[in-house]
């Protein structure tokens, strides 16, 4: 745990679920010494998360920012415009990302592709590029931990999810790039890939409706967002030469990505 001491951790998409957890995960390991750089779009509840650790973790500081990392310019500014005191990022855990439908070819909706794109991949390597600088000006070739966020459904696709199967699926080859192109630096590429965890992503794949999102639980015991956020923090915390490329997280029921969700 004291080798996150005194570390900067950005966290995409912390207002919720596995972001959330993460923010909360790190501020317990390290509550003596920690920067926390939260960011999503909804700022008020970042502000709320930051509130909630400032009670158990004094010595972490917290800088919420609002952040849309579908937005390239806003990834710019928000870069540009850290603070001295979290500009020197340490760990970057790529989590922002999101499903909407389950539509199937040809019935995909033009602007639920582009979100997920725009979210899930396009956010994720600029949200990288954004930061791997920093990381490069670092001793031996750079310094620093990238963690993204993929999934099993970028391992499995399944049908209703050709979408974000194929986002996730674009995360893991990207970092496994990254990781090849990195590979006579010191900066770590991890890639931490959950199975069923209960958060509001099903919510979001819904539009909000709260029926639908509880049914993919029916029946089963998820994973919670806490479960994942201990794996992320873990691979963190490893000395400097272990690298956890690569995790695949069940709950105990799931063995592959769900066969199917029928059109709605
Ligand atoms: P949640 O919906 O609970 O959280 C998603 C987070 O991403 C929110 O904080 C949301 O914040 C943020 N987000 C969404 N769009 C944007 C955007 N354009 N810019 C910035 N932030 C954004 O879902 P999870 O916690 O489950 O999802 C987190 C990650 O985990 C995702 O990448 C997801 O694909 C992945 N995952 C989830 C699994 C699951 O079963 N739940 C399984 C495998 C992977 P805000 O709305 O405030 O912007
Ligand atoms: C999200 C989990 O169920 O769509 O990555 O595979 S699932």
């Amino acid at each position: 745990a004291s080798r996150l001491k005194g570390k900067t951790v950005l966290i995409t998409g912390a207002s919720s679920g596995i972001g959330k957890s993460c923010a909360l995960e790190f501020a317990r390991t390290q509550p003596d010494d920690l920067k926390l750089i939260l960011t999503a779009r909804r700022i008020d509840t970042l502000k709320e998360i930051a509130t909630e650790i400032a009670q158990f973790a004094k010595g972490v500081k917290v800088h919420p920012v609002k952040l849309d990392v579908s937005k390239p310019d806003e990834i710019n500014k928000f870069v540009g415009e850290l603070p001295n005191e979290f500009k020197e990022v340490d760990v970057l855990v790529n989590n922002a990302g999101l499903v909407k439908g389950v539509a199937q070819a040809p019935n995909i909706a033009p602007e639920d592709i582009d979100v997920m794109f725009a979210t899930n991949v396009t956010g994720l390597i600029n949200m990288t590029q954004a930061i791997l600088p920093t990381f490069k000006t670092r001793p031996d070739g750079g310094r620093g931990d990238i963690i993204n966020i993929g999934s099993i459904a970028g391992r499995e696709p399944y049908q209703g999810g050709s979408i974000y199967c194929a986002t996730k699926a674009a995360v893991r080859s990207f970092t496994d790039a990254l990781r090849r192109e990195l590979i006579s630096t010191r900066i770590r590429v991890i890639e931490v890939d959950p199975g069923q965890v209960e958060t509001e992503f099903s919510l979001v794949r819904f539009n909000g409706d709260q029926e639908k999102a509880k049914k993919v639980y029916e029946g089963v015991e998820p994973l919670t967002p806490d479960d994942i956020a201990e794996v992320v923090v873990f691979t963190a915390g490893r000395r400097e030469n272990v690298v956890i490329a690569d995790t695949l997280i069940f709950p105990n029921h799931q063995v592959s990505a769900p066969i199917s969700f029928g059109e709605c």
